[in-house]
């Protein structure tokens, strides 16, 4: 497989999509998303799609949409067009002097494991060294105005079939949601998500979460504060996971030495891409840390690199590989990501295994840039 690709022309879409239902987290609250597609385009005219799935405003992580595209297009792709490779692991090596910035990163990357894939003819899961024919997802749920509407979604996303249900936690609306929902469910696998809003004050507060048989209790802590992180787990019996302390495989391997983790929450995008995410995947299942794949509402491009993820081996925990259809009411791709009481097959065919939709991306773009040879 030493297949030489080149790069010859890269297009930015921005692309707005509403979604379904309100997203709320500890930290903001969301009704459309824009996301910024990478199409990369070889000599031969074969294309990749990869997806920036950054959040608008700087809370989840340090980038924003205009960052993205600003170090996309200004340092990225500037790196990529016109350079040869053989494998989508070296696109990092082209980028090496850029540091952070990896949901843009991850965009790219994503795009060159989809060309990659495409040109070799094989399944993006393949090429990545996946073994999962399916994936087991599970649903992810904001903060709601009150418990009875919590309930309500919870129950919606339990008779569609999904074997787990992550809570969205912060002061004021954790043990309370925690305890009403164990009630109405006592055997769901039932996990707590406070995107890192709690600090080294509210030990004890968690700590009243360890009664309620979680799963995981996720980013309790700031994504620095990783001796906090390992202070709970040494005193509650819920393993911690970690996701936004996580954004490189030296973080994980500081974390591991730490205690400051039994869970590993991958996200393509906050790892810098498939390369990394792959990386960070085979570190945890060296140390026995089990994982499963975040997810950023990604539209149908970044949810099937997803999908194609999650079937690697040590991916063992219901990944946030929810269908289309709980977030966009068309999406992306054809026919979308589909679930089925909680499973997603994962493509068969070459690539992303389904067509990008154009007409659509093309309805919602909000903003278009292409570099290459027709700009010249
Ligand atoms: O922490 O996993 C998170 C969405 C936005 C920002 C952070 C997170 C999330 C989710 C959504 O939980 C997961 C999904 O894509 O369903
Ligand atoms: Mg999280």
């Amino acid at each position: 497989m030493s297949t030489e690709l080149k790069i010859v022309a890269a297009r930015l879409h921005r692309v707005r999509m509403p979604l379904v239902h309100e997203f709320q987290t500890s930290s903001h609250r969301k009704a459309f998303l824009d996301h910024v597609l990478v199409e990369l385009e070889d000599a031969s005219g074969a294309v990749g799609w990869g997806e920036i799935a950054s959040s608008s405003d700087p809370y989840y992580a340090p980038e924003t949409v205009e960052t993205c595209w600003h170090i996309a297009s200004r340092y990225l792709l500037p790196a990529v067009l016109d350079r040869p490779w053989t494998h989508p692991d070296q696109l990092a090596g082209l980028w090496s002097k850029i540091r952070g910035n990896n949901f843009a990163k991850a965009g790219v990357d994503m795009a060159a494991w989809t060309l990659w894939a495409e040109v070799q003819q094989v399944p993006l899961a393949t090429v990545l060294g996946g073994t999962r024919t399916e994936v087991v997802a599970g649903v992810s749920l904001g903060i709601e105005p009150t418990i009875d509407d919590l309930l309500a979604q919870v129950q919606q996303q339990v008779e569609a079939g999904y074997p787990r249900v992550k809570l969205k936690i912060a002061p004021g609306w954790d043990v309370e949601p925690v305890s009403a929902v164990r009630s109405a469910y006592p055997d769901l696998d039932l996990h707590v998500d406070a995107n890192g809003i709690y600090t080294a004050d509210d030990l004890e507060q968690l700590r009243k979460l360890d009664g309620y048989r979680l799963t995981m209790i996720e980013q309790p802590f700031a994504p620095r504060d990783l001796l906090t992180h390992a202070a709970l787990q040494r005193t509650i019996g819920t393993p911690v996971c970690l996701d936004e302390s996580v954004e490189t495989v030296d973080d994980l391997e500081t974390a591991l030495a730490l205690d400051a983790l039994k869970i590993l929450n991958i996200k393509v995008s906050r790892m810098g891409g498939l390369t990394a995410a792959r990386a960070a995947h085979d570190r945890a299942q060296d140390a026995g840390v089990p994982v499963w794949c975040g997810g950023m509402h990604e539209f149908g491009i970044g949810r099937l690199a997803n999908v194609a993820l999650s079937s690697l081996s040590g991916f063992t925990l219901p990944s946030d590989v929810s269908a289309s259809e709980k977030y966009y009411a068309r999406d992306l791709v054809e026919p979308g990501v589909v679930a089925v009481r909680g499973v997603v097959q994962v493509p068969r065919a070459s690539g992303l295994g389904q067509p990008v939709d154009r007409e659509l991306i093309a309805a919602n773009t909000v903003a278009q840039l292409s570099l290459g040879p027709e700009q010249e």
